[in-house]
């Protein structure tokens, strides 16, 4: 019976891979070295650094552009089978365009890339993790369709250079976040609240950008270099708080995970039918003319549809979700409410919260959502790009082995039970970093990070070592959750 620990099969299927992740904004600092081009994280961080709520910003971080030979040495000691990281586009591309490719960023990223493959650690790229070229932003960033092509001639350039060796591609990380929170927000870079149309272009703009650079990838480097090639989702699995609830809940997660996944991995393609026509009634409502979720053309539907080598999931966190009622008023979605669907969000009371304002842990939501999605797009290969958890300094974290001891139980439930075939899982994040709006504050990391010192020394948390033993054993030591069980 699923639940019941002494039956329990513990250990992870042969093949199954262990990594952790990082971001180019959040470690690398070197903001302005050598040719490197302004982003929008530099912008925001120095022109409005109140945004910041411990007033730090990303210019030195853990200063991963001089340390990544101890990056690479953490990630041995770990004993990571990959290491997930992003490219810089600003620091690549200084000008945003492939006029002038630096050498400096060449060199760095090739030096990263090469370190961890003499250590047998696999590079797993993502091109895009939030850091836009400021210049792409003062022509419109993701709302210009142009970006489509701005990205894929990034893409080329990156292919071209890494991909003899680096195997694992994420185009883009979270579109969820670099449309929906961002635009509906206006509380991480950039800065503009455009919640129905600034928002909804940038969603029709990422699944393109997506699409043709999972396309150059086919035609032009596929047949000599293997790859894989994916976006990473940003998943909140909503759970209806009462029965009533259950087509609103259906509908969240269309909303949240859907509009970003069904365009790609579903058999069908184009946006998931019952958001377009729910969004379309609402917006209409508000007196817009046209769809602001731009509608796709046949052949766009066609030219998206199973651009994806598998399936990457990020996810932390869980909502309730029920209807509003008359006149509540709502918070931005999809860290508040769904306004759009006259949903409101709420936390269930046994779900402890965590340092992150928008997080709750909720073991169970991710092997929900792991069956939702085999449910919605099949049986393929679902990869765990990040999950982890946000905590206070501190080297003795057993509230980080916990909440690992329990999504990771929770993803083997998934394995063995709903057959759902998760293939790797990746820890966020291997060392403490600048966690965007929350600076230097929340901590997530295996790592602790000394942001004090000009060295940024980085010391293993007990969660180091927990994870390091799963890797060599494979099998999940239940230790402390055992008695909760
Ligand atoms: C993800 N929210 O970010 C990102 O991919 C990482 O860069 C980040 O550090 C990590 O998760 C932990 O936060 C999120 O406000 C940031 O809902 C913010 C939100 C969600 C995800």
């Amino acid at each position: 019976i699923a639940g019941s620990s002494c039956a329990e099969d513990l250990t992870f299927p042969p093949g199954f891979l262990f990594g952790a992740a990082t971001a180019a904004y959040q470690v690398e600092g070197a903001w302005n070295v050598s040719d490197k081009g302004e982003g929008i994280w530099d912008r925001l961080c120095h022109e409005r650094p109140t945004m910041i709520t411990d007033l730090t910003n990303g210019d030195v971080a853990c200063d991963s552009y001089h340390q990544w030979r101890r990056d690479i040495e953490m990630a041995e000691e770990l004993g990571l089978q990959f290491y997930r990281l992003s490219i810089s586009w600003p620091r690549l591309l200084p000008s945003g365009f492939p006029n002038h490719i630096s050498e400096d960023a060449k060199n760095y990223y090739n030096n990263l890339i090469d370190g961890l493959l003499e250590k047998g650690i696999e590079p797993f790229v993502t091109l895009y993790h939030w850091d836009l070229p400021q210049s792409l932003q003062d022509l419109g960033g993701w709302t210009n369709p142009l970006i489509v092509d701005w990205f894929v001639d990034y893409a080329r350039v990156a292919y071209t250079i890494f991909g003899d060796r680096v195997k694992w591609w994420i185009t883009i990380n979270e579109p969820l976040i670099i449309c929906d929170v961002v635009y509906s927000t206006a509380i991480l870079a950039p800065p503009i609240l455009s919640p129905a149309v600034g928002a909804h272009l940038c969603s029709k703009n990422v699944v393109m950008a997506h699409a043709k650079a999972y396309r150059l990838y086919d035609e032009e480097f596929r047949s000599k270099y293997h790859g894989k090639v994916s976006l990473a989702n940003h998943h909140v699995w909503f759970d209806p708080l009462t029965p009533a609830d259950a087509e609103l809940a259906e509908l969240a997660r269309e909303n949240c995970v859907g509009k970003y996944a069904h365009p790609i991995y579903s058999k069908v393609g184009g946006w998931p039918p019952a958001l377009e026509k729910a969004l379309g009634e609402y917006y209409s409502k508000l007196g817009y003319s046209k769809p602001v979720l731009p509608p796709f053309t046949q052949q766009e539907i066609e030219y998206v549809r199973g651009t994806f080598d598998f399936y990457a999931m990020n996810q932390y966190t869980s909502r309730l979700i029920r209807q509003a009622k008359e006149g509540e008023t709502f918070e931005p979605w999809p860290l508040g409410d769904a306004i759009q669907l006259n949903g409101k969000t709420e936390r269930d009371e046994s779900w402890p919260t965590t340092l992150s304002f928008w997080f709750f842990v909720h073991p169970e939501g991710i092997r929900r959502q792991l069956v939702w999605l085999k449910q919605q797009y099949g049986d393929i290969e679902y990869v765990i790009t990040e999950n982890g958890l946000s905590t206070e300094a501190g080297l003795d974290d057993q509230d980080r082995i916990d909440y690992y001891r329990k999504y990771l139980r929770q993803i083997l439930l998934a394995i063995k039970e709903d057959g759902v075939n998760v293939t790797g899982y990746t820890a966020w994040t291997l060392m403490d970093n600048f966690e965007w709006m929350d600076g230097l504050r929340n901590k997530f990391g295996l790592y602790e990070v000394d942001f004090n010192d000009p060295m940024r020394t980085r010391t293993p948390r007990a969660s180091a070592n927990f994870y390091s033993n799963l890797i060599k054993t494979r099998t999940l030591d239940l230790g402390t959750i055992q008695d909760e069980l």
